[in-house]
């Protein structure tokens, strides 16, 4: 595979001969499926740092619920809830990892980054806040543009697609390119096809078929996130969200095989065995 790069800060990620797990902190009260247990800053800090440990290379830090259905939490609670965290994060791991900002809001973006967050994700690629794409400019970070069809809220309802792959890759090269209008350099933005936001089971496994292409259409590396999702459960006899491991471990597999940069995750360790194990046979 031929080197690229992700840019991040100092940071020059050769993605292509490693790539990273993020792991997820949420927090958030009404998370699905870690609901309210790491709401206190200590205990968020202690499980960021556990994460590490177990392998992390990115710590995604979350304070609003983007689930289906999820009620908006407004910008200063969202502060209020993540930056404590931000900050306990990057006295206890120094530069040993790198953190992201779960937000679609450029004042809770903006604050994280001032705490010390390298990277921000937002599941709006930008689109969300109008001064999103500011915030970025006018920082080094690095950028996360996930697909969406619709609205948090009512995103499940009916999503529609002529050609699911081709209208996401469509979509994804062309915030790249806004954001290269901006000056922003393409090398610090991933790319991510937004699993289960606006997609049914079918449009989501169309998109794990072609996510080369996908990451080829935007000329950057992608970022997947699958874990716990309902498809899995879909594809599991119903399995509930604390019983999708195997599933989930199984899709890191194939997503590194497929060439993905980073994987988000709730269960670092076990995403962490699967990735290496593949790229002890594909990396070169
Ligand atoms: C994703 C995400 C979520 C994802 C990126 C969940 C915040 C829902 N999913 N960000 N966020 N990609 N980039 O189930 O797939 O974790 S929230």
């Amino acid at each position: 595979m031929s080197a690229s790069f992700w840019q991040v800060g100092s940071h020059r990620i050769d993605v292509s001969q490693r790539s990273l797990v993020m792991g997820i902190l949420n927090v958030t009260p009404d998370s699905f499926s870690d609901g309210g247990e790491f709401a206190d800053v200590k205990t968020a800090i202690a499980r960021g740092v556990a994460m590490v440990a177990e392998g992390a290379g990115i710590l995604d830090v979350g304070g609003e619920s983007t689930r289906p259905g999820a009620a908006p939490v407004p910008a200063d609670e969202e502060q209020r809830r993540t930056i404590p965290v931000i900050r306990g994060l990057r006295e206890a791991l120094g530069d040993t990892v790198l953190i992201s900002i779960d937000t679609m809001k450029a004042e809770v973006a903006s604050a994280a980054l001032k705490a010390g967050a390298d990277i921000v994700n937002d599941v709006t690629a930008l689109t969300g806040d109008p001064a999103m794409l500011d915030v970025v400019a006018e920082s080094d970070c690095g950028i996360v543009l996930m697909h969406m069809q619709g609205e948090p809220q009512t995103m499940q309802a009916a999503p529609q697609y002529t050609d699911v792959v081709a209208e996401v890759g469509a979509y994804l090269a062309e915030r790249v390119a806004r954001l290269a209008q901006m000056g922003v350099a393409s090398e610090r933005i991933l790319v991510d096809p937004g699993i289960g936001f606006g997609k049914t089971l079918e449009h989501n496994l169309e998109l794990l078929r072609a996510l080369p292409e996908i990451s080829a259409a935007a000329n950057r590396p992608l970022l997947l996130g699958v874990s716990r999702k309902s498809l899995i459960g879909a594809l599991l006899d119903d399995a509930p969200p604390e019983e999708r491991l195997w599933g989930t471990v199984a899709l890191s597999a194939h997503a590194r095989q497929a060439g993905v940069a980073v994987v988000r995750v709730h269960d670092v360790r076990e995403n962490v065995d699967a990735v290496r194990m593949t790229e002890a046979i594909y990396a070169s």
